[in-house]
């Protein structure tokens, strides 16, 4: 476990951050990155000081703020490659990066050097990360994929690969951020206590000023949860829509019922049925305070017959970028280890302990 090689796919707000806190993991090195411009790769490790320079304040505000696939090839952009009132630049305003017409394949090609990919981008379509994944699987890739995604439908596409995955050699890790992820791992770890667990409740806070251009993509997937958005319209929408929205709100947006794949992954672990799991949490865009402190309440019953609630907090300092990038990596640890041990499959954050 002393070295592990990964790569990040997307170099928005989560790529970014996470090339930044594997500078404090000894055995992680990074050896390549990516966005829909090009690629830069370098397995003496990159020098993520100048290509987070490079890539800081190139954000994406337009629609498909994330990094997307437009057709199951490149990835296309976002927080990476577009600037507001500028030229598509990307990764390749980096001095390690080269222009690729299809950097997702310029990474497979190096894949037996690279121990785990992450991929780092927004799912503006369901069937997004499930479709990279497939590009690995006709690559011949067998490793780590990993990934932060959000949605409870696309761990059943994912599952209908699990065979494939298997045969290929390769351990996929999903919903490996803050929620699902860390939460959804500390849910699990609640419920030891029971014998049955009747609710779980992960309520979060994120005050986002300070990290609000790096993580327009995040706040674009939130809004997709409102009532009044889906993913399609969330994601159509324009930048001066998208502002509309948080005016509207005077900056604060409450969520209710969020469609994350906690339910499912927690379900699929034997913890609780989907349906007994509920997110909702409070997004501030103006303020870098967390509006409420994130909880996961675990609510069951023990051998005893006694009902309780058990909660875990998280810090009301810690910030969201720590809290999902920190979860990826340890979550890509572990990854590696199982796959080390020739251990395959679809394996989620319930199932799996993250390595510090
Ligand atoms: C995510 O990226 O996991 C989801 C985001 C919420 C993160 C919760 C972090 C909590 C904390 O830092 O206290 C959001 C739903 N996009």
């Amino acid at each position: 476990m002393n070295d592990i090689t990964f790569a990040v796919l997307g170099t928005g707000g989560i790529g970014r951050r996470t090339l930044e806190v594997s500078q404090h993991e000894d055995e992680l090195t990074p050896v390549a990155a990516c966005d829909r411009h090009g690629t830069a790769i370098d397995f003496d490790g990159l020098d993520v000081e100048e290509l987070l320079a490079a890539t800081e304040g190139n954000i994406d505000s337009g629609p498909g703020d994330g990094d997307v696939a437009t057709d199951g090839g490149a990835v296309a952009d976002a927080p990476s490659g577009v600037k507001q009132h500028g030229e598509s630049v990307g990764v390749v305003a980096s001095e390690q990066a080269t222009p690729s017409d299809d950097p997702i394949q310029a990474i497979i090609d190096h894949g037996d050097g690279i121990d785990a990919v992450l991929l780092a981008l927004p799912n503006y379509e369901h069937d997004f990360i499930p479709r990279v994944a497939d590009r690995f699987l006709e690559g011949g890739y067998s490793g780590v994929l990993i990934d932060v995604l959000k949605r409870s439908r696309v761990i059943e596409m994912l599952d209908e690969r699990g065979e494939d995955f298997d045969d290929a050699g390769i351990t996929f890790v999903c919903g490996a951020g803050a929620t699902p992820g860390l939460l959804t791992g500390a849910a699990t770890l609640a419920a030891q206590s029971f014998v049955e667990v009747t609710d779980v409740d992960i309520w979060w806070g994120v005050g986002l000023k300070s990290g609000y251009e790096d993580n327009r993509g995040t706040v674009r997937e939130d809004i997709a949860h409102l009532p009044e958005y889906d993913i399609e319209t969330a994601r159509d929408l324009s930048e001066a829509e998208l502002e509309a929205v948080i005016d509207d709100h005077d900056g604060v947006i409450e969520f209710e019922d969020m469609e994350h794949a906690d339910d499912v992954l927690l379900e699929r672990a034997g913890v609780c049925d989907a349906e007994d799991v509920s997110v909702g949490g409070i997004l501030d865009v103006r303020r870098d305070e967390k509006p409420t402190t994130t909880t996961v309440s675990v609510t069951g019953r023990t051998f005893d017959g006694e009902t309780a609630t058990n909660t875990f907090e998280l810090g009301d300092a810690t910030s969201m970028e720590a809290n999902v990038n920190g979860p990826a990596l340890g979550y890509l640890k572990t990854g590696v280890r199982r796959n080390r041990a020739d251990e395959y499959g679809v394996f989620g954050p319930a199932e799996l302990m993250p390595r510090f």
